[in-house]
């Protein structure tokens, strides 16, 4: 039995219709998030497929129902005892080793560092173990944080679309990464306060804003004279 954890209802959702595209049984897949994901726990409350879960105190349970434990976006750090006992895979949204960690893509669109999606095995450092597939994307200097996660979300299904079999099978070779860099959610939040005096070149600031624009999340702001937040996103076009 293999255990899906995902936090991501956009990625939950697609998986389970590769799994369908690619006739692969739906009683060999269980569904869990996360325990502290309010928004999935008020969705899914008392649905039979899917269900919250805690995995520092349910390590036992998952050791002993599941051979293969996929993490597809899950928030949770998967605790060492979990990782020695059941070969756990994730799949993230960055090219591992370059900005391993939090939105991978904000960081590569400031520091241009590689971006894309990666499948590896978990080991016990943050988006560390050894790879089994990568796909690079390209960085476009008109994309923002929004548009280019959309490219590494399509990136992670061309990898899932070709080798979950393997992975399923146990059958696939792995290589080991160098150490990369690492980017916590601090990171990001340390981004998102602008600084008006801030002096640089003007591409490193429209970079640092199209970093921080994704869609509708209030993320880059300053406090003006009177103390009042206000959020900055940026819009860039390329003429046809
Ligand atoms: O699920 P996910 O796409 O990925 C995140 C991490 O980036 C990833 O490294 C980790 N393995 C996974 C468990 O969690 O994140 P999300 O659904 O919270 O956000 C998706 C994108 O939305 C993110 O890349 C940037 C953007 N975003 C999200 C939030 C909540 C913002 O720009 N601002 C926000 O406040």
């Amino acid at each position: 039995m293999v255990l899906i954890l995902s936090d991501n209802e956009l990625i939950l959702d697609r998986f389970k219709k590769l799994v369908h595209a690619k006739s692969l049984p739906p009683a060999l897949f269980s569904y869990s998030f996360s325990y502290n994901n309010k928004a999935m726990l008020a969705k899914y409350e008392g649905a039979d497929w899917i269900k919250p879960v805690k995995i520092n105190t349910e390590v036992d349970e998952i050791v002993e129902k599941y051979d293969l434990v996929i993490s597809l976006h899950c928030k949770q750090i998967f605790p060492p005892e979990l990782i020695k006992k059941v070969r756990c895979i994730n799949v993230h949204p960055g090219l591992n080793p370059y900005n391993r960690g939090w939105y991978p893509q904000v960081f590569s669109i400031i520091n241009k560092l590689p971006a894309g999606a990666t499948i590896h095995e978990i080991d016990e450092q943050l988006d560390h173990g050894p790879i089994i597939a990568q796909k690079p994307i390209k960085i476009e200097c008109w994309d923002t944080s929004y548009t280019v996660y959309y490219k590494v979300l399509d990136a992670e299904f061309h990898l899932l679309d070709i080798h979950l079999e393997s992975i399923l099978n146990n059958s696939y070779t792995t290589v080991i990464p160098h150490e990369g860099n690492v980017n916590l959610k601090k990171d990001f939040s340390q981004l998102c306060q602008l600084d008006l005096q801030q002096e640089g070149k003007l591409g490193e600031h429209i970079d640092l804003l199209r970093a921080l624009t994704h869609g509708e999340y209030a993320n880059a702001f300053f406090f003006d004279r009177d103390g009042n937040k206000i959020y900055v996103t940026i819009s860039l076009k390329k003429s046809l």
